[in-house]
């Protein structure tokens, strides 16, 4: 029987060991047989073999257990070093993270209008100008382009604007209804206290056919959308103009740290400015091939919104990575 001991030492992998474990420790095993014997033995005996048996049980179970472990260690070992990481693995040092404010602040502005019916489209960074400008009747060399700063690359090509190309790519792609909002990064030589060359926007554009879509409706959404982001806000509209609507009004919410009073943060108006918005201008729509349609269309900035929310007074501080910072998210 000593001879299991030397096939255990020598099992390759933990499939040969297990066909050993049942060989010696199993039910028919070959120390239940021999344990088995002991009846037949006379007495005396049977206490010198039983004595054996049970030392070089213990043995076998010693050898048979550190054989297990090494073979266990060496698989693990082999199975890391295929997958890269084992993602099992406790790290006690391991800290939780958490969403960046920006994006939490965009999810949480996204869900309001998924649950509203709204999809979500995105696209492209990288524009063309018919798509970031042309389109959105901003022809070459009209004056409001310089309103966004913009990055060019070879054959006018450059970054988006605003994320209003995506919006134009699905009026190209399909017929109304539409009703989509379009999150994502734009970008603008921009750089001091309150910009950054990049930002993130979302902007809604809603277009059906008729005159079905007016402005009472873009009133109504985003009276609702504002109280659902600030709670029991004043929401007040301002005329206001851009080139892609018509009429277009600037909306501003009662302040939100005064309360309407007048404090540093409102400039002492009450008042802070939080989204542009309007009906689709008639050009939009001859630009994608459009007819007898109505609708509109609404944006804002999502670094000014995660900034009020949370009241985070530098917007630079959202971009440091400081930790200080956004442990307070977690
Ligand atoms: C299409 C037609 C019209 C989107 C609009 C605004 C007004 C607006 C600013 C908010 C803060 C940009 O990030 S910001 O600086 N946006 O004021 N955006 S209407 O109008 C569209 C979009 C797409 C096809």
């Amino acid at each position: 029987m000593k001879k299991y001991i030397h096939k255990i030492k020598s099992a390759l992998d933990l499939e040969e060991l297990e066909k050993l474990r049942i060989e010696v420790f199993g039910k028919k095993g070959v120390l239940a047989t021999s344990f088995a014997k002991l009846k037949t033995l006379a007495n005396e005996e049977k206490k010198s073999y039983a004595g054996e048996l049970n030392s070089l049980k213990q043995e076998l179970t010693k050898v048979f257990n550190a054989k297990k472990d090494n073979l266990l260690k060496e698989h693990t070992q082999k199975l890391m070093q295929k997958e890269g990481v084992d993602v099992t693995l406790f790290d006690a040092a391991c800290e939780s993270g958490a969403l960046h404010p920006v994006q939490a602040t965009m999810d949480k502005i996204i869900d309001y209008f998924l649950n509203m019916n709204y999809e979500i489209q995105e696209g492209p960074l990288v524009e063309d100008d018919f798509h970031n400008f042309e389109a959105l009747n901003l022809p070459q060399f009209h004056p409001a382009r310089d309103m966004q700063d913009t990055f060019y690359f070879k054959d006018s090509m450059l970054l988006r604007t605003h994320t209003s190309p995506v919006q134009i790519r699905t009026m190209l792609s399909k017929k109304p209804p539409i009703r989509v909002i379009s999150p994502g990064a734009v970008f603008r030589k921009d750089l001091d206290l309150t910009h950054t060359p990049q930002f993130h926007q979302v902007e809604g554009l809603v277009v059906e056919e008729g005159d079905k879509v007016s402005f009472s409706n873009l009133k109504f959404i985003l009276e609702d959308f504002l109280t659902y982001m600030f709670g029991d806000v004043k929401v007040r509209f301002r005329p206001s103009f851009f080139p892609f609507t018509e009429p277009s009004a600037e909306v501003d919410i009662s302040c939100i740290f005064c309360k309407g009073a007048g404090c540093r943060v409102c400039s002492h108006t009450g008042w802070l400015e939080v989204l542009g918005c309007g009906m689709v201008d008639p050009n939009v729509y001859q630009a994608v091939g459009y007819e007898n349609v109505s609708g509109f269309a609404f944006g804002l900035g999502v670094e000014r919104f995660a900034m009020l929310l949370h009241k985070i007074p530098d917007l630079r501080s959202l971009y440091e990575g400081d930790l200080r910072l956004l442990e307070q998210f977690k």
